[in-house]
């Protein structure tokens, strides 16, 4: 079934800023690198995303005054999370981490370069109408079904999942080829609504398994 025309690995933010020591470090997160190389040869297409900010970023903490990481505000198009500074474009925080190996990747789609709208998804910026172009990419090359993984789960997997669905694309996560933020139950709340949405989850190991 894999290596199959219809489907790409959708590899989310594999990036420093959310590796321990990043900008917005997510707990273990390093550990998906060797997974995704593991799955990543079952796939003739995959698609990597790089969240790729300005420095005035609006999810950033640091440019709304007395505000600190983690806290929410409302932003015109809804709540916002802020965040510790990271990803800044062209810098060593925003970088692929070195380590992963998805050489057959045909495209690098950059997000949360609109400094007033925050991008999760893949998909569709937080304004929920400005598009990334991916999902008529994906169309376009007649791709069905998307694997996804990466960083952070409860974040941009997560939207980025629910927002294929709604797109119309299958959709797969590979749970543990991803680490979670998990910000008051939000990782919880993503599986619960990911399942809802009919995104399925599997672990790395079965994908191996169906594929030998
Ligand atoms: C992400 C928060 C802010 C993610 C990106 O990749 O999940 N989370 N920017
Ligand atoms: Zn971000």
């Amino acid at each position: 079934m894999l290596q199959d025309a219809s489907q790409a690995l959708i590899v989310i933010d594999v990036q420093y800023g959310f590796m321990p020591g990043g900008g917005l470090p997510v707990a273990d997160g390093d550990a998906v690198v060797p997974v995704i190389n593991r799955i990543a040869p079952l796939f003739a297409n995959a698609v990597l995303t790089q969240d790729w900010h300005p420095a005035d970023h609006v999810s950033f903490a640091r440019n709304h005054a007395g505000m600190q990481p983690y806290q929410t505000l409302t932003l015109p198009y809804g709540e916002q999370v802020l965040w510790p500074m990271h990803c800044v474009q062209g810098t060593p925080d925003a970088a692929l981490h070195a380590d992963l190996q998805v050489p057959q990747a045909q495209l690098i789609i950059r997000k949360g370069f609109h400094r007033d709208v925050d991008s999760y998804s893949a998909f569709v910026e937080a304004d929920r109408q400005t598009t990334t172009g991916l999902e008529a990419y994906l169309k376009a090359r007649g791709i069905r079904s998307l694997y996804l993984c990466g960083l952070a789960t409860d974040y941009c997997v997560a939207w980025s999942a629910l927002d294929a669905r709604a797109a119309g694309f299958e959709v797969t996560v590979v749970e543990d080829a991803c680490r979670g933020i998990d910000l008051e139950g939000s990782l919880a709340r993503a599986w619960e609504q990911m399942a809802a949405a009919g995104v399925q989850r599997v672990q790395s190991a079965e994908l191996l398994a169906t594929a030998a």
